[in-house]
């Protein structure tokens, strides 16, 4: 599924996020930027050690922020940056998650354009062990991202922001999200 925004693209798609062959990758990550389980994982796993090495420099990164580093072997499929992108952990709503949530897409997408991306993934952001239910989560990324590829003046180098979203139901439930949108 995908919907034009501006002179960008916004795009589901169902699979592994280190299979696709963007300019920029983004994980959720944990603020002391340790590596974990989950999409975490699974992108310092096909990145490489170098990456957590390159993560302890920087000294973690707040909830509702990112932080970009090289890509390491994710450059083999062309990817030249992980954006580490720390989202809240869910503590019922009422504790600015919300906020936090839209922060972290947004200082994401704001990475990628300045480092020139063109392509950036995401990962559904906190809706894994951090419990943030996923029928909220999903109408808050998606606005973030329709309304910076939107924005005037138009992002100079981001074209194409696609969701990679690893099981069936979270696809569904992005899926009505961006209908609804
Ligand atoms: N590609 C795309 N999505 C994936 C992949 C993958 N390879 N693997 C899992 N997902 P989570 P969080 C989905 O728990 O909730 C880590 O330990 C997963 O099904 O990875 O933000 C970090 O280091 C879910 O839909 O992230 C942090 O400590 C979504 O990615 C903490 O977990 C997010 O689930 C962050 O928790």
């Amino acid at each position: 599924m995908q919907r034009s925004f501006g002179r960008g693209s916004l795009e589901l798609w169902q699979g592994d996020i280190t299979r696709l062959a963007v300019d920029a990758v983004t994980t959720a990550a944990n603020s002391g930027l340790r590596g974990g389980g989950g999409v975490d994982g699974a992108v310092h796993h096909a990145a490489g050690p170098r990456l957590l090495a390159a993560c302890r420099g920087l000294g973690g990164c707040r909830t509702g922020s990112a932080v970009l580093t090289p890509a390491f072997d994710l450059a083999d499929r062309g990817v030249r940056h992980v954006i580490h992108a720390v989202g809240p952990i869910w503590r019922g709503g009422e504790a600015d998650e919300d906020r936090m949530l839209v922060g972290a897409y947004r200082r994401s997408l704001e990475l990628a354009e300045e480092h020139a991306c063109a392509s950036l993934a995401f990962p559904s952001i906190s809706t894994g062990v951090y419990g943030f239910p996923a029928a909220r989560a999903a109408p808050l990324a998606l606005a973030t991202v329709r309304d910076f590829l939107a924005a005037e003046p138009a992002p100079a180098h981001l074209r194409r922001v696609v969701f990679a979203l690893f099981d069936r139901p979270t696809l569904d439930v992005y899926a009505r999200a961006l209908e609804a949108l």
